[in-house]
């Protein structure tokens, strides 16, 4: 039998497929959600050389970053976290207050997706992280699944993935953090050994604590932007964008230093 192109495109798409979720199935760093925090680290971390994948629910990552403020496709960064969006390539242009910057919202999801993967981070979107796996008192890695199949509520059991590190990137809920806690009952490095809980906005406060909030809760699980934020009880600060990209730049240090330890 003569071999079809229906028959080449869809074995192509299988084999690769399935070459790209073996390699991703024992990593140094598994992070959950794709946010602009995750994104920034997954490239700085495979930037290092290490073996990087993102587990990311939705179909498409950048998370809170496509919408803007309200829809308005455009968000606001401060000068810091520049050094951040031009090693992405990504635009921005001087606002007359100074020390603010706009960029298209839409361009700044994009790219820094392009980045991560550029960099040689795997993405696996439409996946949905709904476990840890967690022996002898250490968080080893993810339980994964389809998101349709979460969604339909499917009984079919998951994977997993093993990893050295895990890092929550989930935005507001900090999902994975409050798995481990409430299914693994591990105590944080937090004042009470447990989730704070966001506070109500304050941009000045919530942009300097996503950034001192982005750290390890426990050996080997890491937290950056919104659920750093979360879990120590941060401010919340809306559609400025600073904070993320240097947390995300920051807990990609502090994973790097924990791997060569
Ligand atoms: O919330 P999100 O954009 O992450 P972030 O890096 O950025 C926050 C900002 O977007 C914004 C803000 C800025 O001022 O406050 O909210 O903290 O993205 C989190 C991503 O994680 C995915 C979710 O779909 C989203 O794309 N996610 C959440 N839980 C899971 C998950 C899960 N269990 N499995 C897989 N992905």
């Amino acid at each position: 039998m003569s071999n079809s192109s229906e028959n080449l495109i869809s074995s192509a798409i299988v084999r690769k497929f399935c070459g790209k979720l073996l390699d991703g199935l024992k990593l140094d760093v598994a992070i959950v959600g794709g946010g602009p925090s995750a994104l920034v680290a997954a490239r700085d971390l495979a930037s290092r050389g290490l073996k990087v994948a993102i587990f990311e629910r939705k179909l498409a990552p950048g998370g809170g970053t496509w919408g803007g403020g309200m829809l308005f496709n455009e968000v606001v960064v401060q000068d810091e976290a520049l050094p951040v969006l031009d090693d992405f390539k990504i635009r921005h242009e001087a606002l007359d207050a100074p020390g603010y910057h706009t960029l298209d919202s839409v361009e700044m999801a994009s790219g820094l997706i392009f980045g991560a993967l550029q960099a040689g981070a795997k993405i696996f979107n439409s996946v949905s992280v709904e476990d840890i796996v967690f022996k002898e008192g250490k968080v080893n890695g993810l339980v994964i699944n389809w998101t349709p199949v979460e969604r339909l509520g499917m009984h079919v059991d998951p994977l997993t993935v093993i990893s050295e590190c895990v890092l929550d990137g989930t935005g507001h809920p900090s999902e994975i953090i409050r798995l481990a806690t409430e299914k693994a009952k591990i105590k944080l490095d937090t004042p009470t050994g447990g989730i704070l809980g966001e506070k109500p906005m304050w941009v000045d406060n919530g942009e300097a604590s996503t950034v001192e909030n982005t750290r390890e809760y426990f050996p080997g699980l890491f937290a950056c932007g919104m659920s750093a934020n979360n879990v120590m009880g941060g401010y919340r600060m809306g559609p400025v964008f600073g904070g993320m990209l240097l947390s995300g730049r920051k807990v990609a240090g502090l994973i790097a230093e924990r791997l060569a330890k």
